[in-house]
């Protein structure tokens, strides 16, 4: 079982950056600590710390992207959830012993420099779930 100790981040995919950004700021008052473009994702995030939690914003930087194609289809919102988890190599080897579908069967580098991995919404009741890893 994954048993992961929190919610690491939830990702929330929109048009504009810098109007998210600021409507996160000005209602809320959480300070946008960074901005990072994760190329291999075509997407710019930015990021927000709640708690132990993270909000991060998605926007695509090409419509081919995975977040370009959320969001034509679906529009602005709610685009994954991440759970922190340990060992995440062990965890992706017995999730996909158990059957589940997975999208990346070995982890990657994503932003803030975590260990990554996605499943598969078709394994999740429609919900794109990340796991990851803070090595550091
Ligand atoms: N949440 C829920 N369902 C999603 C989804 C999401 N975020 N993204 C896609 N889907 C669904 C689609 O609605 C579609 O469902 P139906 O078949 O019922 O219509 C299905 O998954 C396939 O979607 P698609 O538009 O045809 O797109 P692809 O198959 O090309 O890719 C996916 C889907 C999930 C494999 C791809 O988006 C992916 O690899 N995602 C993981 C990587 C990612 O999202 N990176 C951005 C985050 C960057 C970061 O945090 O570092």
């Amino acid at each position: 079982m994954m048993k992961p100790s929190h919610i690491e981040h939830i990702g929330i995919a929109v048009i504009n950056l810098e109007n998210a950004i600021e409507f996160y700021e000005k209602v809320f008052g959480l300070v946008c600590y960074k901005i990072e473009e994760v190329a291999e994702q075509k997407v710019r995030t930015a990021f927000f710390q709640v708690g132990e939690t993270k909000i991060e914003l998605l926007e695509s930087t090409d419509p081919d992207g995975p977040v370009g194609k959320f969001i034509e289809k679906k529009g602005e919102g709610i685009h994954h959830i991440a759970f922190a988890v340990e060992n995440i190599k062990m965890q992706l080897a017995h999730a996909e012993h158990s059957g589940i579908k997975l999208i990346d069967y070995t982890p990657r580098k994503g932003a803030e420099g975590l260990d990554i991995a996605f499943l598969h919404p078709k394994s999740t009741s429609g919900v794109l779930i990340e796991i990851c890893e803070n090595k550091k």
